[in-house]
């Protein structure tokens, strides 16, 4: 079983954060007692203290090593991050100003990220304008999307959740709105999902004008017809007596 990102990304940041207020305390402590220690009352005349390799050697190494296992626990994380694992299900991530849309192995389109539970998940990142970064906060992954270029990474996704998928490069004006929701749902429903076509609405549309010329077809060879073109008549003939009567309104309104 592979490590988990988000434990390894959250470790290596408790870390870091542990050791810098570690030594931000230390520093802070060691400045105090230095003011108290050598201010010009107690101290009047100052010394120069020249060098102390124990002193030297220890504020050297203790630094290094400290470096040294931020590096690690890092670099396995990153590492992890990149070895993406053969079983990965592929999504394609495009970015756009200021949309994102998810394509399946089944050359399914969608703008809200479905994902199955429990599942390894490898998102190749693309971009068809400016650069975005496609960034999952709930997964700890964050990847810049650049136009000509194919990045990648993976998770893992846990029990069936709602997430969010934000842009985190500025990427011009609705940037900040550019959000994708990221729904984790059982397996079995994902690929019901994923199989599932729309009925094609085109389709019906063509129908429903079919039937609507039908009509208009009966309604030409009907008798009825032609009274219906003399009521037209008569209608047209009001609304121009309509339109002087307006015209004798604005004369009377001029004057
Ligand atoms: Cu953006």
């Amino acid at each position: 079983m592979r490590p988990n990102i988000v434990d390894q990304v959250d470790q290596t940041f408790w870390l870091i954060m542990g050791i810098s207020i570690f030594l931000l305390a230390l520093i802070t402590v060691v400045m105090i007692y230095f003011v108290y220690k050598y201010n010009r009352k107690r101290h009047p005349v100052a010394e120069n203290i020249e060098g102390n390799t124990t002193l030297e050697i220890v504020w050297t190494i203790i630094p290094v090593i400290l470096v040294l296992i931020m590096f690690f626990v890092s670099w396995s994380g990153f590492k992890n991050m990149r070895d993406v694992p053969k079983d990965a299900m592929v999504v394609t991530v495009t970015g756009q100003m200021w949309k994102w849309t998810f394509e399946y192995d089944n050359k399914k389109k969608s703008d809200t990220l479905f994902l199955p539970a429990n599942t390894n998940v490898k998102f190749e990142i693309k971009s068809v304008d400016v650069n975005h970064s496609f960034f999952l906060p709930a997964f700890r992954t964050k990847e810049d999307a650049i136009p000509g270029r194919v990045n990648h990474y993976w998770i893992r996704t846990n029990e069936p959740e709602v997430y969010y998928a934000a842009c985190a490069e500025y990427c011009g004006l609705n940037h900040s709105y550019m959000y994708a929701p990221v729904i984790v749902i059982p397996e079995k429903k994902f690929i019901e999902w994923k199989n599932y076509t729309p009925p094609d609405t085109t389709k019906s549309v063509t129908s429903v004008t079919k039937t609507d010329s039908l009509k208009t077809d009966t309604l030409k060879t009907g008798t009825l017809n032609s009274l219906n073109k003399d009521t037209l008549r008569t209608g047209s003939v009001k609304s121009d007596s309509i339109k002087q009567k307006s015209v004798k309104q604005d004369t009377l309104k001029s004057k």
